[in-house]
């Protein structure tokens, strides 16, 4: 049996969907672990053992965990190629596990230093110099991914979804959070738009309880 721990609009929204196209492809099911990140649920002497690092994904696998997203990805998608998250090709694999690891270990912490500066410095006066600078880094990363979809079909990588479109559309979503209009990107949010309409999508943004563009206005 496969368990996700997973919050609401957390980056654990990447392997989530790819549990549902693995349902909607095989009827294999998966269970859910909702975890409270705002009631501190991750830093539990309990989940610190499971994860050090307090953080959702975790996949259990028969009793076994798993962490890091670009891992969790990976060994979905070699335990049920089949479901077609990540493509077949190794050239093509490649390039996209090259996405999926900027995405990962790039744009993810900018927005990290944007929603918990906290994390990066103890010294609460530089918090807003670190949100500003890092949410026009961000935004440059959102027009990159935008540049992606030049030319694009249905989804990032053509008809099928995979783990790419999940981020993509997280990261467009935390865009929303620290202030940036998903209206600057049209291209991507269009595609967004399409991506959640997908069943999978739609089904895990449902159990997260979540709208799919979250833009709110910073104060100035
Ligand atoms: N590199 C990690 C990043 C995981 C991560 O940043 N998780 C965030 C949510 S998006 C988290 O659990 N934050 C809660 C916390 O740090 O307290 C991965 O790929 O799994």
């Amino acid at each position: 049996m496969i368990q996700l721990h997973f919050a609401a609009g957390a980056c654990s929204f990447v392997p989530h969907v790819g549990l549902e196209v693995i349902r909607a492809t095989t009827g294999a099911e998966f269970e859910p672990k909702f975890v409270k990140l705002h009631k501190g649920e991750q830093k539990t002497p309990e989940y610190l053992a499971m994860n050090p690092d307090g953080q959702v994904p975790v996949l259990v696998v028969d009793g076994k965990v798993l962490t890091q997203i670009v891992a969790i990805c990976d060994y979905l998608d070699r335990s049920t190629p089949q479901a077609g998250l990540l493509p077949a090709d190794s050239w093509e694999r490649a390039q996209a596990m090259s996405r999926l690891a900027w995405m990962n270990n790039t744009v993810h912490p900018t927005f990290t230093h944007i929603y918990m500066p906290y994390v990066f410095s103890g010294d609460e006066a530089a918090f807003d110099e670190m949100r500003r600078f890092n949410t026009e880094r961000y935004r440059g990363f959102l027009g990159r991914i935008q540049g992606w979809l030049d030319g694009a079909d249905r989804f990032m990588l053509g008809d099928r979804l995979s783990f790419l479109d999940a981020y993509a559309l997280t990261l467009l979503r935390w865009g929303g959070l620290s202030g940036i209009d998903p209206d600057d990107f049209p291209a991507y949010k269009a595609y967004v738009d399409r991506v959640a309409s997908a069943p999978p999508v739609a089904a895990a943004l449902e159990r997260e309880r979540i709208p799919v563009h979250a833009f709110r206005k910073q104060a100035a």
